[in-house]
């Protein structure tokens, strides 16, 4: 792109997966063919969240925004799709939506309703483009897609035990004497909390994290407790054991607010300090300490991530950690308590949010980690419209997603905002609107500010927001219901209407007036602080949680166990396409492994080594590093395949396999073995 002279500055609510929902000042400016376009981006100074800062990688955005690989045209594929390089055609809007609409017509009518598919995730967390858009498909009565990749494990978990997730107020971190990072990369994966833990830590708190690497947090923190991946119950059943047994425990707030805690101290009574190390890798000293700390310092603030929940027992492992500060009593405390999401402060009226009014009970459900399987031939699918999710990178088993889309006889409709891998499989791709060039509507999982964006910029070329191009399907398939056809305005004044006191004095001209308005909520906001909105109305604390061993051991086979957690300079497969930020990750994706298992697998730092589970193979550069430890490799990032060695991304070798709650993912699950690229298995 040319340089472009400012013209204006606008603030906006980045539309990321990421809890911060920052509040951005974006600068605009024209370029020489007259059209205003992204310049730069920064945090609005003034959003007491926001404090002026956007991440190391949405200050990135305009180059994104601007790529010049980014489709601006609708695209018809005219070459197979299993050639290796994708031929499209320039096709007009008219052509390409008449020939979708036509093709899922028939399929309607001789196929049925569950023989399309969409499939999407939370590439904008926006409520219309993001939540609604799925209408359309309620009122064909195509099957539900369970949204499972991310969340569910941790939602289900904290359901069982709270009911609805509400977070402690972020401006009450400050107040944490001791803060434990539990699973979770906040450094990179939730920056804005860093300002509040390092003014808590200014003001002598103490900053623990527990993870089975060294990531940036755990560099960040005081302490870093290195425990071995999915050992997370056994741990929290530790530290339940000591504050049991010193007297830890706030015995008013259990009396009052929880629901079984003999069933909880029966079973953390044999979690001794030595069992507990033998089984989380730690030392007894370190196990003892976690749990003096947590059981002597108010407030302690537990910030748990999905990280532990990526596993076989994931939701179960979350559901323990969560269970502590029910024991501790910190849920009286500002600042106290443990944090998973903040979303169950949003209380909006989503009756008719995305159709939801349209689903049937006998709905057939399909669970979005299972993609691959339901791609192959036997499953039935004839179309499947793809949006917001970039599957063919970040899905489970994406060999089997790749193979899936590449099917001759089935329709793929990508809507996208970038050359994708899973655009460049498609049938058809229909080009996607960013969060400058749509209106939409943000809640958000890490603060309790409702945003609203204006489209501020001209939609480049014939690029077009996703609801737009659902209401052209739907006309042309004769789709009457009246929801989806709904306009930002319309939602917005359906979503607003819920007569909650939370969003007591939030109208539609109001928050569309300021852009950015903070929910109406109590202070102090100490929501658990009598109980938690479950059947009985106080904190579920059983059945009491149970450690199992993953059921994929390590063995002589797969002696290794990989974790594949998010980048620092990318959000999800975000950004992956940015040569400055592929750099600031090193070029290409890394593993990570331990000197002691790179001395046995005969492999040197700068190597090239070969990864194999029981699902795929990929190749990866080797970086012996003391940052992981025995038994663990890390590759971090879910990098475009293309920035790959071999092409491939690193979920080739990930499973399908579900979390015990909440149908959720595993992707710090898979067990490998390592070798140097070339040779032959020994
Ligand atoms: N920079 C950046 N930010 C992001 C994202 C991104 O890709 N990049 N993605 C966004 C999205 S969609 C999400 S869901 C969040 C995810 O953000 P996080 O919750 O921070 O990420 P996770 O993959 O869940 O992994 C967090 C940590 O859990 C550790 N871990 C793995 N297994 C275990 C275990 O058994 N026990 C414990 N205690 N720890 C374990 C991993 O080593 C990792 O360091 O971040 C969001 N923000
Ligand atoms: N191995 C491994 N795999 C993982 C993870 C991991 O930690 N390890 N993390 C998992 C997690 S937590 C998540 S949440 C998923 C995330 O996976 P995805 O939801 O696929 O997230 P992204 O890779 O960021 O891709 C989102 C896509 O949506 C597009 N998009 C954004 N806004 C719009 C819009 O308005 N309209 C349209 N049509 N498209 C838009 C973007 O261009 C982008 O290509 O990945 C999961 N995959
Ligand atoms: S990705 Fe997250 S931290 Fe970065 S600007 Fe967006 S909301 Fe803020
Ligand atoms: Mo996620």
């Amino acid at each position: 792109m040319t340089a472009s002279a400012p013209t204006r500055d606008v603030l906006l609510t980045c539309p990321l997966d990421c809890p911060d929902a920052c509040r951005l000042r974006v600068t605009l400016g024209r370029g020489e063919d007259g059209k205003e376009r992204m310049l730069k981006v920064t945090g609005d100074a003034d959003h007491p969240y926001t404090r002026g800062f956007a991440c190391a990688k949405t200050v990135h955005y305009p180059a994104r925004a601007n790529h010049p690989d980014r489709p601006l045209y609708p695209l018809r594929r005219i070459n197979p799709k299993t050639d290796a390089e994708p031929v499209f055609e320039r096709v007009s809007w008219d052509a390409a939506l008449g020939d979708i609409a036509a093709r899922l017509r028939t399929l309607l009518d001789t196929r049925g309703p569950q023989s399309i598919l969409r499939y999407h995730y939370a590439g904008t967390m926006g409520l219309m483009e993001g939540a609604h858009v799925h209408a359309l498909f309620r009122a064909l009565g195509t099957p539900e897609l369970d949204e499972t990749i991310c969340a569910t494990a941790g939602t289900e978990a904290w359901a069982m035990g709270y009911g609805a997730r509400y977070a402690v107020d972020p401006a009450d971190v400050r107040h944490a004497r001791l803060i434990v990072l539990w699973g979770i990369n906040s450094l990179s994966t939730h920056s804005h909390l860093t300002p509040e833990l390092t003014a808590a830590r200014k003001a002598g708190a103490r900053i623990i994290c527990i993870d089975p690497y060294r990531n940036r947090s755990a560099a960040y923190a005081d302490t870093h407790l290195k425990l071995r991946p999915g050992s997370d119950t056994a741990l929290a059943l530790g530290v339940m054991h000591e504050l049991f047994a010193h007297g830890w425990t706030d015995n008013a707030y259990i009396a009052e607010a929880t629901q079984g805690v003999e069933e909880l101290r029966e079973a953390a009574r044999e979690w001794t300090p030595q069992r507990t190390a033998a089984t989380t890798g730690l030392s007894v000293a370190e196990v003892q300490d976690l749990a003096r700390a947590i059981g002597t310092t108010r407030p302690t603030y537990i910030r748990v991530g999905y990280g532990m929940t990526r596993h076989e027992y994931g939701g179960t492992n979350l559901r323990a950690v969560t269970l502590i500060p029910a024991l501790t009593g910190d849920w009286r405390v500002p600042g106290g308590g443990c944090v998973l999401s903040s979303s169950g402060a949003f209380k909006l009226n989503r009756t008719r949010l995305g159709a939801a009014h349209l689903i049937r009970e006998d709905a057939p459900h399909i669970n979005m980690n299972a993609f691959s399987d339901a791609l192959k031939p036997a499953a039935g699918l004839g179309a499947t419209l793809i949006y917001n999710c970039n599957p063919a990178v970040v899905a489970p088993d994406s060999g089997g997603v790749r193979a899936g889309l590449e099917r001759p006889d089935l329709l793929v409709v990508v809507l996208e905002q970038a050359m994708t891998e899973t655009a460049r499989l498609a049938d058809y791709v229909l080009p996607a609107t960013t969060f400058a060039e749509h209106a939409d509507v943000y809640t958000s999982y890490g603060h309790h500010w409702l945003g609203y964006n204006p489209a501020e910029l001209e939609a480049p070329g014939e690029t077009r927001p996703n609801s737009w191009v659902f209401q052209q399907l739907a006309r042309r398939l004769g789709v009457t219901e009246p929801s989806v056809y709904w306009s930002v305005d319309d939602l917005l004044e359906a979503v607003l209407d819920s007569g909650h006191p939370y969003l007591a004095g939030i109208t539609p001209e109001r928050l569309k007036a300021e852009g950015s308005v903070r929910l109406n909520l109590p202070t102090p906001f100490l929501p658990y602080a009598h109980g938690a909105e479950t059947p009985s109305g106080r904190v579920q604390l059983s059945p009491a949680p149970v450690h199992r061993e993953a059921q994929a051991a390590l063995n002589d086979a797969y002696p290794l166990r990989l974790l594949t957690p998010p980048a620092h300079h990318f959000l999800n497969s975000t950004y992956g396409n940015l040569p400055n930020l592929t750099r600031a990750e090193g070029g290409e994706p890394q593993m990570l492994i331990h000197p002691d298992d790179a001395q046995a697998a005969g492999l040197s730092d700068g190597d090239s080594a070969s990864l194999e589970s029981e699902v795929g193979r990929v190749q990866r550069r080797v970086r012996v590093t003391g940052a992981t430890q025995p038994g663990v490799v890390v590759v971090e990032g879910t990098w475009w395949g293309l920035s790959a060695p071999d092409g491939q991304s690193i979920n080739t070798l990930t499973a399908q396999t579900l979390t015990d709650l909440g149908g959720g993912s595993t992707f710090h699950n898979t067990r490998v073995r390592v070798r140097p690229a070339g040779t032959a298995v020994s």
